[in-house]
């Protein structure tokens, strides 16, 4: 379990994806940010100082040094992405989404069944702007594991407000600026138990338009 994925023995994250799809879904569905179980290698993921971070989530409250503080350290992840921001929507009234659906798909794995819950914040300057509480598909059997969905979530209004605009600034480094500023942090516990089971931190930048989404996992670390 340990290695180049995010995960522990308790719980491992097979998939996580943020996408939209055009209204009419004739068009197919474009991927923001994609994490699948395949790892780009098998070598161990380097560390991140979660001292580094801190001021980047809420800290205190059941911000992320209290959460560190609690443990358990092997559980604690830091994803940067380079979102794809670069695709074509029929034209948007203001305030409007043009009918399309933005969402995000996610699925885990891990040998206990148990009801799995999900915290998101979305933190600007460091501070929480929105939090979201969901509870996956009750868990299957599949060879040997129990998997676990949270399948199709829509984003809430702030984050495709938040990419629409994003989306009018005219250069890759104004984005990029903007998303210096912006987090997203997710818990996921066993809901009976409240135990932790991974903590994953989200950072962003933009990708440059011809290589697509892309992303590098870490380990968050103390010494
Ligand atoms: C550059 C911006 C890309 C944004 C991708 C966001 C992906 C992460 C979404 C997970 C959080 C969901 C929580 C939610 O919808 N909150 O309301």
């Amino acid at each position: 379990w340990q290695g180049s994925h995010i995960g522990t023995e308790t719980l491992r994250l097979v998939e996580f994806t943020a996408f939209v799809e055009p209204q009419g879904e004739q068009d197919p569905q474009h991927r923001f940010v994609h994490i699948d179980s395949a790892p780009a290698t098998d070598s161990p993921l380097e560390m991140v100082d979660v001292r580094q971070i801190y001021d980047k989530f809420p800290e205190r409250g059941g911000g992320l040094r209290d959460l560190y503080d609690q443990g358990p350290p092997h559980a604690f992840f830091l994803v940067k992405f380079w979102a794809d921001l670069s695709f074509p929507l029929p034209e948007e009234e203001p305030g409007g989404t043009g009918g399309a659906f933005y969402g995000v798909s996610s699925r885990y794995e891990g040998p206990r069944a148990l009801t799995l819950s999900c915290t998101s914040k979305v933190c600007s300057f460091g501070k929480q702007v929105v939090e979201k509480l969901e509870t996956a598909e009750p868990p299957h059997w599949e060879d040997g594991r129990f998997v676990f969905c949270l399948p199709r979530s829509p984003l809430c209004e702030y984050l495709v407000n938040f990419i629409r605009k994003l989306r009018t600034l005219p250069e890759k480094p104004m984005m990029d600026s903007v998303l210096e500023n912006f987090t997203i942090l997710q818990v996921l516990r066993d809901q009976e138990t409240q135990e932790l089971l991974l903590c994953v931190a989200f950072v962003f930048e933009v990708s440059a338009s011809e290589r697509g989404a892309q992303h590098h996992i870490y380990r968050l670390g103390r010494d």
